[in-house]
């Protein structure tokens, strides 16, 4: 059995919403204040099934974490060499990011740890972080093809390196740092182009020096953490449902609350307005460290465009959102440089193309993007296929479409959007929940 979404056609969406938690930030607010010295109280943390994964992992190394509790999480830090041993393997679930940056984080522990995951996990490329890592001085095994389970053999003294990154991946930056904190010496990374910064931000407010400089962060091991409080911003990625959905339907008027505007994630706002949203960022202002702002959509006519590469790795997450925003607009949207997008929860280029052509869509998926020419939108049944974005997406798609779109396997909204479905039929969204 598992959750099916059922959406009737057309509405509006209205109304003034706070989604939940940015999901990036929940993460690292755990870590970090896992390590730190101090007691850190977290508000507006993501309950999400990811983030309890991480959260749990904390516990089962023995960090004494109080909540969540309405998005408060107070955190009794245990300080940089203060993790045991776990007893078991710790379970990461769906979370990509929670294993690749606990990557980093366990290999220059005393102890061994495995580190596994749920079926989609289980096939994700870890070796982007392994490789990195084995070269300064980790051991950790993975299955034959790189997947996980990650096997992390404990007692390794690691180096610092300066690590040019083959791939735009705030995941491996992160890691890479984060491994930093333990290293002798200095660990750098530079990146052949700007990823989300919530670690680098982080760490700063952690009191830990993280000197940036152009492309390249680096760090000094060997220092500690100091406590502080954090206060998690809505999550851009899950204010883009509404976004698109009230871009697309006429007669809409969304504002979302408190979202976490950081330059690293605002790509889908820029890609938006150069589609012809009308969309506004109102109330701007600075929460610990990450700036936050109201952001009013209206629904408006879109037209289709040439996708700029620069705004890719700053919209990675909003790409399924923004092809049902290319497939309501009107002329063709190309989208190029976005062949990472294959290897995210599901394969997310072929699992869109195959659900928009399901309902119709004219949808051509290249190696590293897809072509879309706007038009109408009809009905069907689609597979998310595990993936929240997947679903979340096709959700949005029937405020435009002719009949009833139903979405399978929506289960794993969870991960990243708890009342998903609530949330959107308040604003508008004909919705219903059932399991099949
Ligand atoms: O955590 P996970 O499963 O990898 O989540 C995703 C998502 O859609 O929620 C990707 F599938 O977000 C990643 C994002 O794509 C979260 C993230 C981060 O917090 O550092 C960075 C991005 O991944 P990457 O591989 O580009 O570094």
């Amino acid at each position: 059995m598992s959750l099916i979404f059922e959406v009737a056609p057309g509405g509006q969406l209205q109304g003034s919403l706070r989604v939940p938690g940015d999901k990036s930030i929940s993460h690292r607010s755990i870590m970090l204040g896992s390590l730190a010295e101090g007691t850190t109280v977290v508000e507006g943390f993501l309950e999400g099934e990811d983030n309890l994964a991480t959260l749990n992992a904390f516990r089962a190394m023995g960090v004494e974490i109080e909540g969540p509790d309405k998005g408060k999480v107070t955190i009794h830090g245990v300080g940089m060499h203060g993790l045991r041993a776990p007893a078991e393997p710790v379970y990461l679930g769906n979370a990509g990011t929670s294993i690749r940056l606990l990557a980093g984080l366990m290999a220059p522990q005393a102890f061994d740890v495995t580190m596994i995951g749920d079926e989609s996990l289980s096939k994700r490329p870890m070796r982007r972080v392994t490789d990195p890592l084995t070269s300064m001085g980790a051991v950790l095994l993975t299955e034959e093809d790189g997947s996980p389970p990650i096997r992390v053999q404990g007692g390794k003294k690691l180096k610092g390196m300066h690590y040019q990154m083959p791939m735009a991946s705030a995941q491996v930056k992160s890691c890479i740092l984060l491994a930093g904190l333990y290293a002798e010496g200095e660990t750098c990374v530079t990146e052949p182009a700007p990823t989300r910064d919530h670690t680098e931000r982080m760490l700063k407010g952690f009191g830990y020096e993280v000197r940036v400089a152009g492309s390249t962060a680096c760090l000094t091991g060997g220092g500690k953490l100091t406590a502080r409080d954090i206060d998690v911003p809505a999550d851009i990625s899950s204010a883009t449902f509404f976004m698109v959905g009230a871009a697309i339907s006429e007669g809409s008027e969304v504002i979302l609350q408190h979202v976490g505007i950081n330059p690293t994630r605002i790509g889908v706002i820029n890609i938006l307005r150069l589609m012809g949203a009308k969309l506004s960022i109102e109330n701007e202002r600075e929460v610990g460290g990450e700036p936050v702002a109201d952001i009013r959509v209206r629904g408006s006519r879109l037209k289709g465009i040439q996708i700029p590469e620069d705004q890719v790795p700053l919209a990675i997450d909003e790409f399924p959102a923004l092809f049902v925003a290319a497939a309501c607009a009107e002329g063709e949207t190309v989208l190029t440089g976005a062949e990472e997008l294959r290897v995210k929860e599901s394969d997310r280029i072929q699992v869109m193309a195959d659900g928009l052509q399901r309902l119709g869509v004219d949808a051509t998926p290249t190696p590293d993007g897809m072509i879309i020419r706007g038009g109408a939108i009809g009905s069907g049944t689609v597979e998310s296929h595990g993936d929240h974005r997947i679903a979340m997406s096709f959700a949005m798609a029937a405020l435009r479409a002719e009949g009833p779109i139903t979405i399978t396997n929506c289960d794993n909204v969870n991960t990243s959007f708890p009342g998903f479905a609530s949330l959107a039929m308040d604003a508008g969204l004909g919705i219903s929940q059932r399991s099949g």
